[in-house]
C-alpha cells in the first residue's frame, strides 16, 4: 500500500492537506486536513455585533464579501430588522458579481490547469485553433492572429525558465487529454479572463467603495447615498456603468467560459463517473426576491442523490463535531454542537513539524466537521442547481438538462467531478442572465423616487433586547455559509460560522463518516501515484478556500503541490 500526500493541494486559497492509502491503483481511503489556525470567531467575543461584519469579512480575500453579507443578516436575523428595497437590490447585485467572478476564475485559474495541458498548446497550429474557436462561439477575438499572439507571449515566458502561474504542474501527463489547439484556445482565455474579472469586478468598487472587500455593507441596508443630482452618491451614470458591465460579464460567461467548458468536458466524460461523495446536497438559498417569499434560487436538502424531493432547511439542525478536529469542547466529544452554542478552543494535539504523515485515526484537521441531522452534506454550486432542480426551478432544470444534452450524459453524471464542474458554469450563467433585471428594479425604484437606504430604526442598541440570538445564511460562490450569533448586554457573546469549505473540507465526525472530499476519492484510479493529477481535478473541483474554512491567513506564502510518496 502506497500513503500518498499532497500539500497544499489549494492553487492560492489557504493551506489544505489531502492524505490517501493507495492499493491496486486506486485510492482506497483518504483524509483532509487544514493545518493553520487564525481564531476570528474567538476574537469576535464582546465586540459591537454591528461591527462584525467588518471583521467577518477578512476569513478571505477570495470571497471578499460573503463574510459580510452572512454577518450582517444574522444581526439583523437575531434584531428582527427589515431592510429596504434598494438595499437587497444592491446586495443581490454585489453577491452576483461575486459568484461570477469567482466561478470564471475558478474555471480558468484554479481548475482548468488539472485539465489543460499549457504545453501542448505551444506545438498548436493558430489558424486550427482560431477554426476550432468558431465552431462553438462566435467571440470577436478568436482569430489566428489573435492565437499565434498568446502563443508567442506564451513561448517567450517558457524561453526564459519564467512560468509563473504555469509553474508546477504534471504537464505531459498521460491523463491530460485535449488537442493540442483546445490546450491553446484554453490558455488564450485563460489570460483574457484575467483582464475580465479585473474589469467585471468594478461593480464591487462602485457599490462598495472598493474591491476586495467592500466598504458599505451596514447592518440595516447599506451605506451607500442614493441621489440622481449627486456625483458622491449611487446615480444615473453609476447605474448605466454597471449595466455595461454586467452585459460584459454576461458576453464572456454566454460566450467564452460556457463554450470552453463544453469543449473540454467532451473530452472528459469518463470523470462523470469519477468522484462523487458522499450524494448529500445542502443549499440555503439565495437572491432574495423583491416582495418577499422564496429566494429566487431555494434553499433545501437532497438526500442520497434523490432528484424527487428538496426537503426543507432548518437551522437547528446544522451540528459541529470536533472528535477528528484540532479543539476541545468544554463538555467533552462525541457531540455535536450547534453553532448558537459553539466552541471554538483550539487545541493542537498532532505530530510534532516536521512530520511525515498526521495520526489520522486521531485529530487530524483544523476544520470542524459540521453536519446537518447528523449527515455530511456537499455544499456548493452543484448542491445548489440539485436543490432547485428538485424543487422544480424552471430556468435551472432546462439549464441542466440542456448541458446534459449537449454533452450526451444522463442525469446521474451531475454526481461527479464532472458534474461539479458544470454545475459551476451554469450557476454562473444563470447568475448573469438575471442580475441586469436587479439592476433595472433598482433604477425603477430610483426613478419613482425611492432613495431609501437604510433601516435606522433599531440602530441605537438602547433599543435592543437584553438578549438576542440570530442567523445569517448565503450562498457563497462555494456554497452553503452560515454565521450564527449571540447577543448581550449590546455585545457578542458568542459568533460561529460554519461556511462552504468547512463543509466539503469536513474530516471524520464522531462516528467516522467521512466528509466530502474524503468521500469522493474513494476508489479514484490513478494512473502515476507519483503525479496524482487525479487527486488534484476531484478536489478542485471542489473549489476548496481554506483560509474561509478555518478563518485563518497563509502568512508563509504557498509552496505549489509538494507530493510526498511513500
Ligand atoms: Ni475563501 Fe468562501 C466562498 C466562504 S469558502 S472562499 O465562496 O464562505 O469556504
Ligand atoms: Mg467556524
Amino acid at each position: 500500500m502506497t500513503k500518498i500526500v499532497v500539500d497544499p493541494i489549494t492553487r492560492i486559497e489557504g493551506h489544505l492537506r489531502i492524505e490517501a492509502e493507495v492499493a491496486g491503483g486506486r485510492v482506497t481511503d483518504a483524509w483532509s486536513s487544514s493545518t493553520m489556525f487564525r481564531g476570528i470567531e474567538t476574537i469576535l467575543k464582546g465586540r459591537d455585533p454591528r461591527d462584525a461584519w467588518y471583521v467577518t469579512q477578512r476569513f478571505c480575500g477570495v470571497c471578499t464579501t460573503v463574510h459580510s453579507i452572512a454577518s450582517i443578516r444574522a444581526v439583523e436575523n437575531a434584531l428582527k430588522i427589515a431592510i429596504p428595497s434598494n438595499a437587497e437590490l444592491i446586495r443581490n447585485i454585489i453577491i452576483g458579481i461575486q459568484n461570477v467572478q469567482d466561478h470564471v476564475i475558478h474555471f480558468y485559474h484554479l481548475h482548468a490547469l488539472d485539465w489543460v495541458d499549457i504545453t501542448s498548446g505551444l506545438t498548436a497550429d493558430p489558424a486550427k485553433t482560431a477554426a476550432l474557436a468558431a465552431s462553438i462561439s462566435d467571440w470577436p477575438l478568436n482569430s489566428p492572429t489573435y492565437f499565434k499572439e498568446v502563443q508567442d507571449k506564451v513561448k517567450a515566458f517558457v524561453a526564459k525558465g519564467r512560468l509563473g502561474p504555469f509553474a508546477n504542474a504534471y504537464w505531459g501527463h498521460p491523463a491530460y487529454k485535449l488537442p493540442p489547439e483546445a490546450n491553446l484556445m484554453a490558455t488564450a482565455h485563460y489570460l483574457e479572463a484575467l483582464e475580465w474579472q479585473k474589469d467585471v469586478i468594478k461593480i464591487h468598487a462602485i457599490l462598495g467603495s472598493k474591491n476586495p472587500h467592500p466598504q458599505t455593507f451596514l447592518v440595516g441596508g447599506m451605506a451607500i447615498p442614493i441621489d440622481p443630482d449627486s456625483q458622491n452618491a449611487l446615480n444615473a451614470d453609476k447605474l448605466a456603468e454597471i449595466k455595461r458591465l454586467l452585459t460584459k460579464a454576461g458576453e464572456f460567461v454566454e460566450k467564452v467560459y460556457i463554450p470552453d467548458l463544453l469543449a473540454v468536458a467532451s473530452f472528459y466524460k469518463e470523470w462523470a463517473g469519477i468522484g462523487g461523495g458522499v450524494g448529500n446536497f445542502l443549499s440555503f438559498g439565495e437572491f432574495p426576491q423583491q416582495g418577499g417569499g422564496q429566494p429566487w434560487l431555494p434553499a433545501g436538502v437532497v438526500l442520497n442523490r434523490d432528484l424527487g424531493k428538496a426537503l426543507p432547511v432548518d437551522h437547528r439542525k446544522v451540528t459541529e463535531y470536533v472528535d477528528h478536529s484540532w479543539y476541545e469542547y468544554s463538555g467533552g466529544a462525541g457531540k455535536g454542537l450547534h453553532p448558537w452554542e459553539g466552541e471554538s478552543e483550539g487545541k493542537y494535539s498532532g505530530p510534532k513539524p516536521p512530520f511525515q504523515h498526521l495520526d489520522t485515526s486521531g485529530k487530524y484537521s483544523w476544520v470542524k466537521a459540521p453536519r446537518y441531522e447528523d449527515q455530511p452534506m456537499e455544499v456548493g454550486p452543484l448542491a445548489r442547481l440539485l436543490v432547485a432542480y428538485a424543487a422544480g426551478h424552471k430556468p435551472v432544470q432546462d439549464a441542466v438538462n440542456g448541458v446534459l444534452g449537449k454533452l450526451s450524459v444522463g442525469p446521474e453524471a451531475l454526481f461527479s467531478t464532472l458534474g461539479r464542474t458544470a454545475a459551476r458554469g451554469i450557476d454562473c450563467l444563470l447568475i448573469a442572465r438575471e442580475m441586469p433585471k436587479w439592476n433595472d428594479q433598482l433604477m425603477d425604484n430610483i426613478g419613482k423616487g425611492d432613495y431609501a437606504i437604510h433601516n435606522g430604526e433599531k440602530w441605537d442598541p438602547d433599543r435592543w433586547p437584553a438578549e438576542a440570538s440570530g442567523y445569517g445564511m448565503h450562498e457563497a460562490p462555494r456554497g452553503a455559509l452560515g454565521h450564527w450569533i449571540r447577543i448581550r448586554d449590546q455585545k457578542i457573546l458568542n459568533y460561529q460560522a460554519v461556511v462552504p469549505s468547512t463543509w466539503n473540507a469536513s474530516p471524520r465526525d464522531a462516528k467516522g463518516v467521512r466528509g466530502p472530499y474524503e468521500a469522493a476519492l474513494i476508489g479514484t484510479p490513478l494512473a502515476d501515484p507519483g503525479k496524482p493529477l487525479e487527486i488534484l481535478r476531484i478536489i478542485h473541483s471542489f473549489d476548496p478556500c481554506l483560509a474561509c474554512a478555518v478563518h485563518l491567513l497563509d502568512a508563509r506564502g504557498n509552496e505549489t503541490l509538494k507530493v510526498a510518496v511513500r
